[in-house]
């Protein structure tokens, strides 16, 4: 090992853009969790995949650790870098390098984000269908490396179906391409699905081909307000059967009330405990009309208590905002996330078990609920009172995602739906994971990462 990695690296790279400065180290050192105190070595931002490689054989040679980093707007640590690793943040290598009409992909680097990411392809009349609130910010790497889900997978799926190829530079500082590109491609392992949602353990995305498909149809939005829990896969099932959905998404009245403090402007009256955005295609007044009966129909079930249909594109975004803006505006409480999932047919006994075990757990804490109820994906975020210090209230947490845990495994879930797993939800993977399963995953990553350089101890503790 180098006396001073830092030194040998620049010797190595001296055209290589590295940063020192104790904010700078702080900025690039963490995601949105800010729960670890950011400690890296230094940030390297490279330009060039050359420079890539260049960064993983050194960091092999001095035996220093990497965190790959996109936008940094996880939520579950999986960039974050407290125990003095190299930040290797590809937000430089941030264009698009082609599009194909013929094939309908576009080509990018990694550290463009997912709003870039739209905007070309609609500048070439297609669409990149994965989307979720953090579009502006996360980047299409970080994507890759969550498998990230978001507001339109009951329509398309989720990032894991719009990848046609990836380049990856593995851990001893080889570039990999993986499918090329090929729609059919029956050739044995299929390299790139294992590198989607390995969170930066096996590779370092450094180039990607997205498949585009058709712009969406022109569309309607509506906010529904209902009454009990119940209702909500009732109106989901309802929904589904007569309206092509492209999004079914839910929040509670606390997620509300926290979206409304934060600037978002109410759009039903009164009290309700649960509200859903939906959004469907709606491409002449026959399915218009077919979204009025299909809403009156759930009102003379007792299945939903009001409702809102957007007349234009600005309420359209007004309704929109009153899910998608929850994340910001429970930002300052610093919240426990949990993001777990179970299989569609199993949201309604989960729902009722897991609220049962919220409300006794957490008696006198606030506890916020939303997400892709339609993909069986609930967003769980618990907010600290004032008067309970950090610690006690993360220890009081981790006892909870046990118990959440356990309860997962009853219903065959998982513990992270799209979110990852991080640091934050390492200790629960074998709710979710059989433990063969994590020595295969563990072997795997020795086979990509001999020297467990990249991204260690996210996801599980090598060894
Ligand atoms: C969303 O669905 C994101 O808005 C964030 O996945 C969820 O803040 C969260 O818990
Ligand atoms: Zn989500």
């Amino acid at each position: 090992m180098s006396p001073n990695p830092l030194a040998e690296l620049i010797r190595r790279l001296p055209e290589l853009r590295v940063l020192t400065e104790p904010g700078d180290l702080e900025h690039y050192g963490r995601d949105w969790t800010r729960r670890w105190t950011p400690a890296p070595l230094a940030i390297a931002l490279p330009a060039s995949i050359d420079e890539v490689q260049a960064i993983v054989r050194w960091a092999n040679d001095c035996n220093v650790a990497l965190v790959p980093s996109g936008g940094r707007t996880g939520l579950s640590g999986g960039a974050v870098a407290a125990n003095g690793e190299l930040v290797l943040s590809l937000e430089r290598m941030n264009r698009v390098l082609d599009f194909s009409a013929v094939d309908r992909t576009l080509t990018v680097q990694p550290g463009i984000t997912l709003q870039a990411v739209h905007d070309a392809s609609a500048e070439h009349g297609l669409l990149y269908p994965v989307d979720f609130a953090a579009r502006g910010s996360c980047s299409i790497g970080g994507n890759i490396a969550t498998n990230a889900g978001g507001i339109r997978v009951i329509r398309y799926g989720n990032t894991r179906e719009w990848i046609a190829s990836l380049k990856v530079v593995a851990g001893n500082g080889e570039l990999l391409e993986f499918n090329r590109g090929l729609i059919k491609n029956s050739s044995g392992y299929d390299f790139r699905q294992l590198m989607i949602g390995s969170e930066g353990t096996l590779g370092i995305v450094v180039e990607a081909t997205l498949k585009l498909t058709d712009r969406p149809l022109p569309s309607q939005v509506m906010l529904l307000a209902l009454p009990d829990m119940d209702a909500l896969m009732q109106v989901f099932a309802l929904f589904r059967a007569q309206l092509p959905l492209q999004a079914f998404e839910f929040f509670t009245d606390r997620a509300l009330h926290h979206v409304l403090a934060h600037g978002a402007q109410r759009a039903i009256d009164g009290e309700h405990p649960y509200y859903v955005v939906t959004e469907f295609d709606a491409v002449d007044e026959k399915t218009q009309e077919l979204a009025l009966a299909t809403f009156e129909q759930a009102v003379e079930k007792g299945w939903v208590s009001d409702g809102v249909l957007a007349q234009s594109d600005a309420q359209a975004a007004a309704l929109w905002r009153l899910r998608e803006g929850i994340t910001e505006s429970l930002a300052p409480h610093r919240p426990y996330k949990n993001d777990v999932s179970v299989k569609v047919s199993a949201v309604p006994a989960f729902l009722h078990e897991m609220q049962a075990l919220l409300t006794h757990e957490y008696p006198h804490i606030e506890v916020v609920w939303f997400g892709h109820i339609g993909d069986g994906n609930l967003h769980i975020n618990v907010l600290r009172p004032e008067d309970l210090d950090e610690d006690a209230f993360i220890a009081q947490c981790e006892h909870v995602t046990k118990l959440l845990a356990a309860t997962l495994k009853n219903h065959g879930g998982s513990i992270s739906a799209e979110h990852g797993i991080g640091l934050v939800k390492r200790a629960y993977l074998e709710s979710t994971r059989d433990p063969s399963e994590i020595l295969l995953m563990k072997g795997v990553r020795k086979v990509f990462d001999p020297r467990g350089i990249l991204n260690p101890g996210k996801l599980f503790t090598d060894g």
